[in-house]
Parts: C-alpha cells; sequence; structure tokens
C-alpha cells in the first residue's frame, strides 16, 4: 500500500467517526449529581451514552418494566451506551444518588 492509499484511507476513518458522532448517539451527562436533562426522547433500539463526566462514582439503573438495566458503579469519566428495548417512559437513576432521576421516553 502506497503512502497516498494509506492517507485517504486514514481520511476516511476519522470522516467516518465525525459523521456518526453528528447522526448523533444522545450523551446524558453526569455532573453536580445530577442527570444534565430531565427527560429524553429516543427510538428503541437506538443507544443513549450515559458519561459520568462527574468527581464522583454514580450508579445508573432502571427498573422500569422491560427497561431494566443497572450499569454498577462507574467511576469518573467513563461512559456506557444503553439500548432501550420497550416504547413507553423509563425512569432511569442513580442507585448511589436518591435526587438523580430522569425520565427516557422511549418511541416505537
Ligand atoms: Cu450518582
Amino acid at each position: 500500500m502506497n503512502t497516498r492509499m494509506q492517507y485517504l484511507i486514514s481520511i476516511a476513518i476519522v470522516g467516518g467517526l465525525s459523521t456518526g458522532a453528528l447522526a448523533g448517539t444522545q450523551v446524558i451527562h453526569q455532573q453536580g449529581r445530577a442527570f444534565s436533562v430531565e427527560s429524553i426522547t429516543v427510538k428503541k433500539g437506538e443507544p443513549i451514552t450515559f458519561l459520568n463526566d462527574d468527581s464522583v462514582p454514580h450508579n445508573i439503573m432502571s427498573a422500569s418494566a422491560g427497561n431494566e438495566f443497572n450499569l454498577g458503579s462507574q467511576p469518573p469519566g467513563s461512559s456506557t451506551d444503553v439500548t432501550f428495548k420497550q416504547s413507553g417512559d423509563a425512569t432511569v437513576i442513580c442507585a448511589i444518588h436518591p435526587r438523580m432521576k430522569m425520565t427516557v421516553k422511549v418511541l416505537d
């Protein structure tokens, strides 16, 4: 493979990544022991990224029927994608901080 070919391939990879970011997995931030939004709407099967950009660990989870998950304790700086399988409203909480609560509205 020549140098020009390698160059074009690296451009394609970077381009693909930025396009993906624009098309947009939605990101929920966790700062100051709070979610960045009170509610978010997502299509069934599309991931949401839960990013712990706080200075303390969080344990994001949901007990809503059909959308149960538990990410366990996540240290600052970690992020995890969650896909919601059941349409309707899912309540997402932090098991460590009772005041952290948000609603994910899942559309068919
Ligand atoms: Cu928390």
